[in-house]
C-alpha cells in the first residue's frame, strides 16, 4: 500500500492499516523535522478524538490536549458566550497542536513497522496501475494508492472528475503569538474594520486571526500594528487587554473551498485536503481528514485482507455528503463573521442580515443547538 503525504490524513491512515497487518510505505516530500514543526490546526472535534483514541493514537493528545467547550462573539451589540458543551449533542473540542499530533503519529507508525520515505517528491500517479513516479524518475507501485498529499498535491490531478470551487473573497492574516491565551473561550470579534479571532493553542501559544484585504503582504503587518488592530477589533478598551508576545508565524490564508467529485479513481483514493479543501473558518479541515481516513482504512482492510472491494467502491459516495455538510457550515460561519465594507445600500442590507444572524444565535436555543451540533460535529 502506498500513501502519498505524511500529514494527519496519511499518518492516521498508515497507522490504521499497520494495525491490520497491511504493509505500508508513506512517501513525503518534506523532511521529518519540517512536518513535525508545521503549525496549522489545533481544534479536534469529538469524532476525531474518538477515532484517534479508538486506534491507540491518542496518548499525547489525552495527556497534553486541553478541552474547550465555549466560544464567544463580540460586536457593537456587546458580547455573548455559547457553552457548546452543554448544547446540541454536548460535544467539545480537544485542542492539541497539529505538529504535536503529527510527531506522535510518525513515531507510532514507525513503531508499528511502517516505512516513511522523507524528502521524496512524487511527480505523478498512475491510478490504474497503482503506481507513482518520483521526481527523480524512480517508480513505486502497490496494490492501492492513497493520495493524502494536501491541497497542492499531485494525486488529485489523477482523478478525473468535477471540481467544485468557491472563493469566499475573504483573507485572514493567520498569526501564532508566543503569549498565553487572553481568555478561556474562542473569541470571534465582528468589527467595521473586519473580523478578528482568538484561539488558545497551549499555555504559552495563542492563535490570532485578522481579516485583511486580498493580496496583503504579511510583512507589512509589524507586531505593533497587529496588536493595535487586534485590540481595536476585540474592543480591548471595554473587555480588557490582550496578553501580548512575539509573533512566531504570520501568513495570509485566502478563504477558499473546493470539493472533488468523485474522490476516487481506479486504485487511487483521496483523503484530507487532497479530496476537499475547506476554509479554516470553522476549523474543520483536519477533522474531515480523519473522518475520511477512518472510512478508507476500513474499506482498504476489507479489500486487502478479505478480498471484498464493496466498501472501497462506495468510499466517495460515503464521504461526500459529510464533506458537503461541513462545507455548508463553514460557509455559514464565513457569512456570520465577515460583514461587507462600505456604506451603500447593498452593504447595509448585508450587514443587517449578519446582525440578524448573530442575534438569532444569541437568543434562540434551537439555533444554538444547531450551531453546537455543526461546530463540533462532522
Ligand atoms: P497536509 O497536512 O497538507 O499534508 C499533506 C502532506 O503531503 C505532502 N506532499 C507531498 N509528498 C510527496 N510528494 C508530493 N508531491 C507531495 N505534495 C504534498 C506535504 O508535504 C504534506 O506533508 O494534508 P492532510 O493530511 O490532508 O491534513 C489536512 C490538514 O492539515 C488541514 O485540513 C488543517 O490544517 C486545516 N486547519 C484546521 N483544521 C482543523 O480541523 N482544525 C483547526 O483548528 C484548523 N486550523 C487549519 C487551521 C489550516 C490552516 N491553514 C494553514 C490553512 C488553521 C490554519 C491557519
Amino acid at each position: 500500500m502506498l500513501i502519498i503525504g505524511a500529514g494527519p490524513a496519511g499518518l492516521v491512515l498508515g497507522n490504521m492499516l499497520r494495525a491490520e497487518g497491511i504493509h505500508c510505505v508513506i512517501v513525503e516530500r518534506q523532511s521529518r523535522a519540517h512536518v513535525e514543526s508545521r503549525a496549522r490546526a489545533g481544534f479536534l472535534a469529538a469524532n476525531s478524538v474518538r477515532i484517534l483514541a479508538g486506534n491507540g493514537l491518542a496518548a499525547g493528545l489525552l495527556a497534553a490536549g486541553q478541552q474547550h467547550d465555549t466560544c464567544a462573539f463580540r460586536s457593537d451589540r456587546g458580547q455573548f458566550e455559547l457553552n457548546y458543551g452543554e448544547l446540541g449533542r454536548g460535544e467539545i473540542h480537544t485542542v492539541y497542536p497539529q505538529q504535536d499530533l503529527v510527531r506522535d503519529l510518525i513515531a507510532e507508525f514507525l513503531d508499528r513497522g511502517g516505512e516513511i520515505l522523507f524528502e521524496t517528491d512524487v511527480a505523478s500517479v498512475d491510478a490504474r496501475q497503482a503506481r507513482i513516479t518520483l521526481r527523480d524518475g524512480r517508480q513505486l507501485s502497490g496494490r492501492y494508492v492513497a493520495g493524502c498529499d494536501g491541497r497542492h498535491g499531485v494525486s488529485r490531478q489523477a482523478v478525473p472528475g468535477r471540481r467544485f470551487q468557491r472563493d469566499h473573497g475573504v483573507s485572514w492574516l493567520a498569526l501564532l503569538a508566543e503569549a498565553p491565551p487572553s481568555m478561556a473561550a474562542v473569541m470571534y470579534a465582528i468589527h467595521p474594520n473586519g473580523f478578528a479571532g482568538h484561539m488558545a493553542r497551549t499555555a504559552t501559544i495563542t492563535r490570532y486571526y485578522l481579516q485583511v484585504p486580498r493580496g496583503t503582504d504579511p510583512e507589512m503587518w509589524t507586531d505593533d500594528r497587529v496588536w493595535d488592530e487586534l485590540h481595536l477589533r476585540m474592543r480591548a478598551d471595554e473587555y480588557g487587554e490582550l496578553k501580548q508576545g512575539r509573533f512566531i508565524e504570520r501568513r495570509v490564508v485566502d478563504m477558499t473551498s473546493d470539493v472533488l467529485d468523485p474522490i476516487q479513481h481506479e486504485r487511487l483514493f483521496l483523503a484530507g485536503d487532497a479530496a476537499s479543501l475547506i476554509s479554516p473558518s470553522a476549523a474543520k479541515g483536519a477533522n474531515l481528514a480523519l473522518m475520511e481516513v477512518e472510512l478508507l482504512a476500513h474499506a482498504l482492510a476489507r479489500a486487502v485482507n478479505h478480498g471484498d472491494e464493496r466498501l472501497l467502491a462506495r468510499y466517495s459516495q460515503d464521504c461526500l455528503p459529510r464533506i458537503w455538510r461541513a462545507q455548508e457550515f463553514s460557509h455559514w460561519m464565513i457569512n456570520l463573521l465577515h460583514g461587507p465594507s462600505g456604506d451603500g445600500h447593498d452593504a447595509f442590507f448585508a450587514r443587517s442580515l449578519q446582525r440578524a444572524r448573530l442575534e438569532s444565535l444569541q437568543n434562540s436555543r434551537t439555533h444554538q443547538d444547531f450551531f453546537a451540533e455543526n461546530y463540533v460535529g462532522i
